[in-house]
C-alpha cells in the first residue's frame, strides 16, 4: 500500500512514520509513504502556496494551482483509489473506515492548513474528507499521521501476530479487555485468578465479559452499535 502525502510541513510527518510498526511495515515492503513538499509547487519567486480569502476575513487559504500541479503529477504516475483531504469538517475517522481503507492500493492525502484549501480543489479532486475528531488541530499533518498509522497497521502481514488486530478495541464494536503482565502480585494488587488458570475457554469468556462491561460503562454509544449488531 502506498500513501502520497502533500504537505507544507513534511518535517512534522517524518518522525511519527519512521518508528515502530510503521517502520517495520516499510522495511517489509508492505507500506510506502512518500512526502511531497507543496512549497516545491509554489508560485513565483517566493514559492507562494496560500493567499487571502475572497470576501475578507482572517486566515489564509491554500491556493489551488500548487495543489493541482502536485496532484496531477502524482496521477500521471499511477492510478489512485482515493484522494483524501484532512479537515475538521470531514467524516469522522473510525475503525470501520480504517478497515475499508486498508484494502486500497494507492492513496493521496492532502494536509489542510491555514483556513483550508480552496473549495474548487475539493470539488475537482477530493474523493474522501476525513476528520479525526471534534476538535481543531493547527494543521492536517498530525491527522494524516494518525490515518496512516491506523490504516497501515491493518495491512495483512504488518502486525507480528496476524490475529492481534482482531482483538483491538472497536474491531468488533467492543472495547479491549484489561491486560496484565508479571508480577502476579504488585503493590498489594493481584492478577485475576482466571488469567493464571491456563483454561483458554474460561479466559476467553472472562475477556469477553470484561469487554462488554467496559463498553457499557465507558462508551454507551459504542455499546449501542454492538447490541444492534452493526
Ligand atoms: Cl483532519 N484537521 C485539522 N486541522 N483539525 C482536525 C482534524 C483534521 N481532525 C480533527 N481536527
Amino acid at each position: 500500500m502506498r500513501f502520497d502525502i502533500i504537505t507544507v510541513l513534511p518535517e512534522l510527518l517524518e518522525s511519527p512514520l519512521n518508528h515502530s510498526i510503521m517502520q517495520r511495515a516499510k522495511d517489509k515492503g508492505l507500506l510506502e509513504v512518500h512526502l511531497h513538499n507543496l512549497r516545491e509547487y509554489g508560485l513565483g519567486r517566493h514559492r507562494q502556496v496560500d493567499d487571502y480569502q475572497f470576501g475578507g476575513g482572517a486566515g489564509m487559504v491554500m491556493r489551488p494551482e500548487p495543489l493541482a500541479a502536485c496532484i496531477e503529477k502524482l496521477k500521471s504516475e499511477r492510478p489512485y483509489d482515493e484522494i483524501v483531504y484532512t479537515t475538521p469538517d470531514g467524516v469522522r475517522l473510525d475503525q470501520s473506515l480504517c478497515n475499508r481503507l486498508s484494502l486500497r492500493e494507492n492513496i493521496i492525502i492532502i494536509c489542510g492548513h491555514y483556513k483550508g484549501v480552496d473549495e474548487r480543489i475539493r470539488q475537482k479532486y477530493v474523493t474522501l474528507e476525513i476528520s479525526i475528531g471534534d476538535y481543531v488541530l493547527s494543521g492536517g499533518e498530525l491527522a494524516a499521521a494518525v490515518l496512516v498509522d491506523a490504516v497501515g497497521r491493518l495491512i495483512p502481514g504488518v502486525l507480528n501476530d496476524e490475529t492481534s488486530a482482531l482483538f483491538d478495541s472497536f474491531q468488533d464494536n467492543l472495547l479491549a479487555p484489561p491486560v496484565y503482565t508479571r508480577p502476579a502480585e504488585w503493590d498489594g494488587m493481584t492478577v485475576p485468578e482466571v488469567l493464571l488458570s491456563g483454561n483458554d475457554k474460561l479466559i476467553d469468556e472472562w475477556r469477553h465479559e470484561q469487554s462488554i462491561e467496559r463498553t457499557k460503562t465507558r462508551r454507551p454509544d459504542v455499546w449501542e452499535k454492538f447490541e444492534g449488531g452493526v
